[in-house]
């Protein structure tokens, strides 16, 4: 009798120690997706959020053996907020990969989490060139600004725009943005006149377009993040900026799917580059946005949208090639060489730079069924972030 309640005293104990995890390890895949779902960015964590969970309705939870886990936390775009969510995902929840990264502030505060642990870190928005070498686990697949703005200055001085004033958020992103676009302007033979940098926190545009009016370039080249763009718009407008002659270019972070359609007819005939467009004429995309839509209350997808889209078919074509065994390392290993056919046109991710290369296009605002977007007319292919040349 005491012999038989200590074993099974002892089998308890066994299993209380070894199960959760051993189920853990066994039967769940677990991507810790950090997003910005409060406050400035919050509109990027609404997209990847139903991004992600889109790609798994389409593509089931279970994959290799595993059951997709996804947990989903908010982050609110504070980069300590996001180091310290990271490491309970890692340490306490034991994520098979960490993602999301909503601006380059987080994700450069969660690199050197991802690479202590050996997880790999999917950044499904962020865009500053260097963020794919603060980790070699990082994993890109949004895009990066110095490959949105070469292009655009390469259109420009063929279409009569040679004196050029730049507006950027003050910030990675911005300053990548502000530096491609002039060095690439001056070596087309035109010009970057000046360089204003507005605040990432609560920006106050009107100054700055003030100045900008007052120094009548050709045209202004803005970046800001998205979910500010038709601030600057708005604003741009009202000062009458374009009746004084001034062209508004920019990425097309500033003409973001999210927000044109309510910028009204004032942003007609804006030209932008980017990698993105909700009316990007291919079956994959048109299938893509109806999707979304359908399951969102009719939201447009914007480029946001995309990269948690993409995201996530690297993270499941990562889980079926490791046989769904894999740790960090193999998972990375399969997630690096990925060539596919994405919304946006076909894309890759370099063995070597882990960084997405992608087609750019120019893009005009247009009205097209009623609505407004960038109606591509114009694409180099198959562009690798020019910031990693240097
Ligand atoms: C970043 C770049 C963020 C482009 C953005 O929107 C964007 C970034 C939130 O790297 O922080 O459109």
């Amino acid at each position: 009798m005491q012999k038989r309640l200590f074993l099974t005293g002892t089998a308890l104990a066994a299993l209380t120690l070894v199960a959760p995890h051993a189920m853990a390890q066994s039967d769940t895949f677990k991507i810790g997706l950090i997003l910005p779902m409060t406050g400035q960015q919050a509109t990027t964590g609404r997209q990847i959020e139903a991004a992600a969970k889109l790609y798994m309705a389409q593509n089931g939870d279970m994959i290799a053996g595993k059951k997709v886990q996804l947990i989903v936390k908010d982050d609110t775009s504070i980069p300590d907020v996001t180091k310290r969510i990271a490491q309970e995902l890692v340490v306490n929840e034991k994520v098979n990969v960490l993602a999301g990264m909503g601006i380059t502030p987080s994700a450069l505060a969660t690199a050197a989490i991802a690479t202590q642990s050996k997880t790999p870190l999917v950044v499904m928005a962020a865009a500053t060139s260097s963020i794919t070498e603060a980790s070699p686990y990082v994993v890109r697949t949004s895009f990066t600004l110095p490959q949105a703005s070469v292009a655009l200055a390469d259109w420009a001085p063929k279409n009569g725009i040679k004196k050029v004033v730049t507006l950027v958020s003050d910030y990675g992103p911005g300053i990548d943005a502000e530096k491609f676009f002039k060095e690439r302007l001056a070596f087309n033979g035109g010009q970057v006149t000046e360089s204003l940098r507005v605040p990432l926190r609560n920006p106050d545009f009107a100054p700055f377009l003030q100045k900008v009016r007052d120094l009548k370039p050709d045209a202004l080249f803005v970046f800001v993040p998205s979910g500010a763009g038709a601030a600057v718009m708005k604003q741009f407008l009202e000062r009458g900026m374009d009746k004084a002659g001034i062209k508004l270019i920019g990425t097309g972070d500033i003409t973001d799917d999210d927000q044109l359609n309510d910028m009204g007819d004032g942003a007609l005939g804006v030209v932008t580059s980017h990698h993105y467009s909700a009316a990007h004429p291919s079956a994959v995309n048109k299938k893509f946005v109806e999707a979304f839509k359908k399951a969102n209350n009719n939201l447009r997808p914007n480029f946001m949208a995309v990269g948690g889209y993409d995201g996530m078919r690297v993270i499941y074509e990562a889980i079926k090639a490791t046989k769904g065994q894999g740790g960090g390392d193999a998972l990375l290993a399969a997630m690096k060489g990925q060539i596919f056919e994405s919304p946006r046109g076909p894309m890759y991710i370099d063995a070597q730079t882990r960084d997405v290369v992608q087609n750019i296009y120019l893009r005009k605002v247009e009205r097209k069924d009623g609505q407004l977007y960038n109606i591509e007319f114009d694409v180099i292919k198959d562009v690798k972030d020019p910031g990693k040349a240097r």
